[in-house]
C-alpha cells in the first residue's frame, strides 16, 4: 500500500459507518460518503451539502443530504449484487488520498464489480462515477442507474414535493421543509454497449434500467456523470444540473477525471507536507491533509467548515471554535484564500452574535456555540442525552462557552499577523473584534473583595467542569482579546480618521475607555507549585486517576461531564485546556513551566475529544518531550485512517471525520516539529524532528511571500519556493 492510499479488503456491514467517514470523498461544496453505489440507508450513504440546513418538527436543525445521484444496483439472473446481502468472494476498496478518488471491486462469483468515482475539485457541482462489470458466465443483466431519494438523515426529513424529470438527463428535485431551498440531481449516463433502456419512476426515486444478455467474458462499463445545485447556487438548479451533466458526459469520463486530479495537484503544490523516515506517519499525514483539504470551501468566500467536515449530520454541520483554532492554522498558512473564507464566515454573521448577546443581557458579540447560516445557534440547552432516563440533560455549551468570541479575534489577528494583510480587518474584522471586546466588558464580573476582575459562570474547552469561574484558558483568550482590540489603533495608524470614525459609528468611545482598565484587572489563575489552577477551586477537586474515574461509570455511554457526570468533583479534564492555552500563547510561558504543566495535566486528561492530543503534542514538542510528541502526533493524525473514535451514543449517530484532528496534525508537523512562529512579520523556525523522522519540508505563504520550510536531524532552514 502506498503512503497515499488508504485500503480495505472487506466488508463488514457493522464497520459501514466508520468506513463511510474514512472512505469520503468532498468538495467543500459536498461531500460523498464512502460507501458503494449500491448501498441503501442501512449502510449510511449520503451526499451532504455545505451550508445548507434545514430542520425538521422540532428536532435538531442540520445540513441537507441531496439525493444519491450516483446510486447503481446490478443484478444478474435475477439475483441482486449487493454488498453486505450477497455474499462476495472478496471486496475492495481505496481511497487515493492524493487525487481524491475512491474505487472499489467485488467479486461476486458470476460478475466482479468495479468502479472509479469522485467529487470533482475542479468542477464544484459534479460528481461522476466509472462502473464496470465484468462477467464470468452467461446470462441476463439488469442494471439500474439513477437518483435514489431514499435519503439516510439523523433529524429528517428534509425534502419534500419531490419532482422527476427525464430526459437525456434525470432529473429529481424537491424543496427543504422550513426555507423551501430547492434541491436538484441530474444525472446522464454514457455506456459503452447498447441495452434495452426503460425508465421507471419508483417510490424511492428516479432510475434507468438497462437489461441484456451478456456472455462470460463480456466487460461492460458505465460512466455517470452528476450535477448537484441548489437554489441557493442558482435560479434555475434543475436546468443548472441537468446542463452541467450533459456537459460532463460530453467531455467524458477521462477528461473530467483529469481535470479532477489536476485540481488536486495545485492544491498539494500549495500544502504538501513532504517527510521522510516512516511510512506511517506519511500515510497519516496525507490523510489528515487530504480530510482538511477536501472540505474546504473553495468555491465560496464566506463560508466555514462544519466540525464533522462534510461526512454527515452530526454536529447539525455547525461551525465551532474547530474552525479558527484547528483548521484555520493550515489555511492560513498554505491557502490564506480559504482562511480568508472562515473568517468572513464569522464577519458576515455578527450579526447573529450580537443578537445572542442581547438575549442572554449582554453587549457586543457573542458567537454561536454551533454556529450554523447567519450565525443561528445551533446548540440546544439539552445536547446530551442521558443514558438512564433516556431524558435530556440541561447543558451549558450554548450560554457559558464564552471563550468562543474570543477564539474569533484571536484568529482574526494572526491572520492580519501571518499575512501582513490588513484588508480583512478593514472589511469588517477589527469590528468584529471591537464587538468580542464588547461583549467581555458587559460580560465581566467584579470581584467581591478585591480589585480584580472575574469571570465567572462559564466553560472552559475541558467540557466535563460547568459553570466554574476563572477558567485560565478563557481569562487569557479575553485577554489577548482586550490586547488585540487596542492593537487596532496601531495597525490603522496611518488612518486615524477612518479608526476614530469607525469607534464613533459604533458609539464605542466609552468602551474604548474602559478596555485598558478591564485589561489590567482580570484575575490571573492561582499557580501552585509551578502548575496554574485550571479554574478557581480546581486543586481542591478530588485528585484520582483517570481509571478510577472510569471505573465509577454505570454504563459505558454514560456523560461524564455537568452535574452528575463522574468527572465534575474530580481533576480528571476531558481535553486539553491549560495545555491548550500554553500551547496557543507559546511565547508567554518558559519551558519549564510548560513542562511542568504537561507533566501536571497529562494523566489527568481524559483526550475524550479529538481536540486534545495535538494541543499535548505541540507542547510536548517545545519542552523536547519528543516520544510523547511522536505518540500524540500519530494519534492525532490517523484519527480518520484507523476510523476511530465513538460512532454511536444511543440511537444518536455521532460518528464523522475529525477535521480539528486533521489541522492538528498539520500544526504538529509545522508548528511543533519545525517549530514554526511569526516574529516581526518574519517566519522562524525553531526545529524539534523527532527520531523518527529524516526530514521534513512544507510550503508556507507568510508576510506575502511564498517559502518552503525544510527540517533535518542537522537543522532547518527556510528558503524561498
Ligand atoms: O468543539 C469541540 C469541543 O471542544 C468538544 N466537543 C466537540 C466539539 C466539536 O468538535
Amino acid at each position: 500500500m502506498s503512503n497515499w492510499v488508504l485500503e480495505k479488503r472487506s466488508f463488514d456491514s457493522k464497520e459501514a459507518a466508520a468506513d463511510g467517514n474514512r472512505f469520503l470523498c468532498a468538495n467543500g461544496y459536498m461531500g460523498l460518503r464512502g460507501v458503494v453505489e449500491e448501498a441503501g440507508p442501512s449502510l449510511f450513504p449520503a451526499v451532504t451539502l455545505a451550508g445548507v440546513y434545514d430542520q425538521y418538527q422540532d428536532r435538531w436543525r442540520e445540513p441537507v443530504n441531496a439525493p444519491n445521484s450516483l446510486f447503481m444496483q446490478l443484478s444478474f439472473n435475477g439475483l441482486a449484487m449487493t454488498l453486505g446481502e450477497t455474499e462476495a468472494v472478496s471486496h475492495c476498496q481505496t481511497l487515493d488520498y492524493r487525487h481524491g478518488i475512491f474505487q472499489r471491486e467485488t467479486d461476486f462469483g458470476p460478475v466482479t464489480v468495479s468502479s472509479q468515482r469522485f467529487v470533482s475539485m475542479a468542477e464544484t457541482h459534479l460528481l461522476a462515477d466509472r462502473y464496470e462489470m465484468r462477467f464470468r458466465s452467461d446470462g441476463e443483466m439488469t442494471l439500474i442507474a439513477g437518483i435514489s431519494t431514499d435519503i439516510w438523515d439523523i433529524n429528517g426529513p428534509h425534502l419534500f414535493d419531490w419532482q422527476f424529470r427525464a430526459g437525456e438527463a434525470l432529473s429529481a428535485w424537491a424543496v427543504t421543509g422550513e426555507k423551501r431551498i430547492t434541491v436538484a440531481a441530474a444525472q446522464c449516463v454514457s455506456l459503452d454497449f447498447e441495452a434495452e433502456e426503460t425508465v421507471e419512476q419508483r417510490a424511492s426515486g428516479l432510475f434507468r434500467v438497462l437489461k441484456r444478455k451478456v456472455k462470460a467474458g463480456d466487460t461492460l462499463t458505465v460512466s455517470v456523470f452528476s450535477g448537484v445545485y441548489t437554489s441557493l447556487d442558482d435560479a434555475d438548479p434543475v436546468k443548472a444540473a441537468e446542463r452541467l451533466s450533459l456537459q460532463a458526459k460530453e467531455k467524458g469520463f477521462a477528461a473530467c477525471i483529469r481535470a479532477h486530479r489536476d485540481a488536486w495537484e495545485t492544491i498539494w503544490e500549495r500544502c504538501e507536507i513532504v517527510t521522510e523516515g516512516d511510512e506511517a506517519a506519511a500515510l497519516a499525514l496525507h490523510a489528515s491533509q487530504y480530510h482538511l483539504n477536501c472540505i474546504a470551501p473553495r468555491h465560496a468566500k464566506n463560508l466555514s467548515i462544519p466540525a464533522r467536515g462534510l461526512s454527515g449530520q452530526t454536529y447539525k454541520g455547525a461551525i465551532f471554535w474547530d474552525s479558527e483554532i484547528f483548521f484555520f492554522p493550515m489555511f492560513v498558512y498554505t491557502q490564506p484564500e480559504i482562511a480568508k473564507s472562515l473568517l468572513r464566515y464569522r464577519i458576515e454573521t455578527l450579526s447573529g452574535a450580537l443578537k445572542k448577546a442581547a438575549e442572554y443581557g449582554y453587549r457586543g458579540a457573542f458567537y454561536a456555540w454551533e454556529s450554523q447560516e447567519g450565525g443561528e445557534e445551533g446548540c440546544t440547552n439539552f445536547n446530551v442525552v442521558d443514558v438512564f432516563t433516556h431524558r435530556p440533560v440541561r447543558t451549558y455549551f450554548r450560554d457559558k462557552q464564552i471563550h468562543i468570541s474570543a477564539d474569533i479575534a484571536y484568529a482574526l489577528r494572526s491572520y492580519y499577523d501571518i499575512t501582513g494583510d490588513r484588508t480583512l480587518l478593514k472589511d469588517g474584522g477589527a469590528r468584529v473584534i471591537l464587538e468580542c471586546a464588547r461583549f467581555y466588558l458587559s460580560r465581566a464580573n467584579g470581584h467581591v473583595d478585591s480589585e480584580q476582575a472575574d469571570f465567572a459562570d462559564v466553560i472552559g474547552p475541558d467540557e466535563y467542569h460547568e459553570r466554574v469561574t476563572n477558567n485560565a484558558f478563557t481569562n487569557r483568550m479575553i485577554r489577548h482579546c482586550l490586547e488585540s482590540a487596542l492593537l487596532l489603533k496601531d495597525i490603522f495608524a496611518d488612518q486615524p480618521e477612518a479608526f476614530t470614525a469607525l469607534l464613533q459609528e459604533m458609539e464605542y468611545e466609552k468602551d474604548w475607555q474602559l478596555l485598558p482598565a478591564l485589561l489590567g484587572r482580570i484575575r490571573e489563575p492561582r499557580v501552585k507549585n509551578g502548575v496554574v489552577e485550571q479554574f478557581d477551586g480546581y486543586f481542591d477537586l478530588e485528585d484520582c486517576f483517570l481509571d478510577t474515574v472510569r471505573s465509577r461509570l454505570c454504563d459505558p455511554r454514560e456523560y461524564w461531564g455537568g452535574d452528575h457526570g463522574v468527572a465534575g468533583t474530580t481533576q480528571i479534564i476531558k481535553q486539553a485546556d491549560v495545555i491548550a492555552m500554553m500551547a496557543l500563547f507559546p511565547e508567554a510561558f518558559t519551558d519549564p513551566e510548560i513542562d511542568v504543566n504537561w507533566r501536571y495535566y497529562e494523566p489527568r486528561t481524559e483526550h475524550g475529544s479529538s481536540l486534545s492530543a495535538c494541543m499535548y503534542a505541540l507542547t510536548a514538542c517545545r519542552v523536547g518531550r519528543l516520544d510523547e510528541a511522536w505518540d500524540l502526533f500519530m494519534r492525532t493524525a490517523n484519527i480518520d485512517v484507523v476510523g476511530g473514535g465513538k460512532q454511536w451514543a444511543g440511537e444518536i449517530y455521532i460518528g464523522g471525520t475529525h477535521p480539528a484532528s486533521n489541522g492538528g496534525a498539520w500544526m504538529i508537523a509545522a508548528l511543533g516539529f519545525a517549530g514554526l512562529r511569526m516574529k516581526n512579520g518574519k517566519p522562524e523556525i525553531h526545529p524539534n524532528l523527532p527520531k523518527q523522522l529524516k526530514r521534513l519540508r512544507f510550503p508556507i505563504i507568510a508576510g506575502g511571500e511564498r517559502l518552503m520550510v525544510e527540517v533535518t536531524p542537522e537543522g532547518g532552514k527556510i528558503v524561498q519556493a
